[in-house]
């Protein structure tokens, strides 16, 4: 079955056969596994930048944070060394207060090469900025599972003392992420921006930014760097990005403090993907503990209690998935997303919260099969909302595709989890080290040379 693709190429809808080609062991899946293997480590050398990993050379020209954990899970099986640079470079900005800001700024480049740059965001002037120019705000805290990622993959003296030194610090970013940023009180971070989440335009997010006031006219003042770069019809709206920087403005002008956040900034939400990564890291802190000789059992425990609140707060039975939770309006939003999947990740998730994810991976709003007809997109491929060119808002990525997949594998569901393989590697041997993806093309769209597809590429070759 073919289709037309964007750009005027065709594209088959569905991915080879899962078995030999996915696990490399036939001559046709080796042949193509050697091949994917270079394809993505000539692209993650060519975002190496001295210290860090682009995430592409034209939309992202700067370090961006979990983008950099994401990398340092595919460098650690073909370049150790450059993974934990990748982390310590980024953790040498982290916060007093512990936060890992989602960009960390070259100084080298010039004025204007990605906005919003360093002078939007001001954040020299907040209390427990680093020296180096970053934003303030965060992204998902998916670095103590790379972190653990990587020492597994490539165990040495240098880990482990890479280790020690990161230790410290991953339990900062939690201790931020479960103190400052429990803004709601029930044992769940909020994000005040939808950046935060790193899926910047889910349709998840609409609802609690229809809530934000803000002008499109405002963005005649800036110059978007993005559109510059790709398609305008695949990226957030000029409407959007007035939103963001309205959001922006309102955490900078309270100089990025989170004390009284409840009562005056216009975004606060619980995040299903942000949360399930939150204690899916205590648990890669209790492993890492024990390699640095520190008590693992208090990083279980708060494990423990982040699944529950999780369960608790972002479940709905009524759908059987996870939501986020808006805590200006104490409401879940009703848009099924990708990130109701995420919690899968949880090595102790609950039975019943277990199948219903998978229900709903397995319906045909995700499409999730043993042999998958197209990718898994990013929102519900039966919403009225599904738009399958823009960003997150439809679009097939590698990093939520690869967070699937290791929770399928958590859970033992290998045959869904060879599947999902398979699609993320047919998407990536037809259309390249791509972005994203069409979600019924398989097309590949955005940044053509993207490093986190590259690196989770290489961990999925690696380990099935
Ligand atoms: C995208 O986000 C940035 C803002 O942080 C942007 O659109 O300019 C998102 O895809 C985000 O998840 C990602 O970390 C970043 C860099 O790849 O790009």
């Amino acid at each position: 079955m073919t289709a037309a693709v964007p750009g005027g190429a065709a594209a088959s809808l569905r991915p080879g056969p899962t078995g030999p080609a996915a696990t490399g062991s036939g001559p046709t899946g080796a042949e193509r596994a050697a091949r994917l293997r270079r394809l993505a480590l000539t692209t993650l050398d060519a975002n190496w930048e001295h210290d860090h990993t682009v995430p592409s050379r034209t939309l992202y020209p700067h370090q961006w944070s979990w983008d950099s954990a994401f990398i340092a899970v595919g460098l650690a099986h073909v370049r150790p060394d450059r993974a934990w640079r990748e982390l310590r470079t980024l953790f040498a900005a982290q916060w007093a207060d512990g936060r890992v800001p989602h960009i960390v700024f070259n100084p080298a480049l010039r004025v204007g090469s990605y906005f919003p740059g360093p002078e939007f965001w001001d954040a020299g002037r907040a209390d427990g900025a680093p020296a180096r120019a970053t934003s303030g705000i965060v992204q998902p805290p998916v670095h103590a599972p790379a972190a653990w990622l990587v020492h597994r993959r490539a165990p040495s003296e240098a880990s482990v003392a890479a280790l020690h030194r990161l230790y410290p610090r991953l339990v900062a970013q939690q201790r931020y992420l479960t103190g400052r940023r429990d803004v709601g009180g029930g044992g769940l971070a909020c994000i005040v921006h939808p950046w935060e989440s790193g899926l910047d335009n889910s349709p998840a997010w609409d609802a609690p930014l229809a809530a934000v006031p803000a002008d499109v006219a405002v963005m005649r003042a800036y110059r978007r760097h993005d559109t510059a770069h790709a398609d305008a019809a695949h990226r957030p709206t000029d409407l959007d990005y007035a939103r963001y920087v309205t959001l922006v403005d309102a955490y900078r002008a309270g100089r990025y403090r989170d004390e009284g956040l409840l009562g005056r900034h216009p975004f606060l939400v619980e995040c299903p993907l942000v949360n399930a990564v939150l204690g899916m890291s205590e648990h890669a802190l209790a492993r890492i503990a024990t390699v640095v000789g520190a008590d693992p059992g208090p990083h279980r425990d708060r494990a423990t209690r982040i699944t529950e609140a999780l369960v608790t707060r972002l479940w709905d039975p009524a759908t059987g998935t996870f939501h986020p939770r808006d805590l200006r309006t104490g409401r879940l939003i009703p848009a099924r997303t990708v990130l109701g999947l995420m919690p899968l990740i949880l090595p102790d998730l609950p039975p019943r919260q277990v199948q219903s994810v998978l229900a709903e991976a397995c319906s045909p709003r995700f499409g999730l099969a043993a042999r998958m007809d197209r990718p898994l997109p990013t929102h519900d491929r039966t919403a009225p909302d599904f738009e399958p060119l823009r960003y997150w808002r439809g679009p097939s990525w590698i990093n939520t595709t690869w967070m699937l997949w290791r929770g399928l594998l958590t859970h033992h569901r290998p045959d869904l989890a060879a599947g999902l393989r398979e699609s993320l590697f047919a998407l990536v041997d037809r259309g390249g080290c791509h972005e994203y993806f069409h979600p019924d093309t398989g097309a590949g769209l955005g940044s053509p040379a993207f490093s986190w597809t590259a690196a989770l590429l290489l961990d999925a070759l690696a380990d099935g």
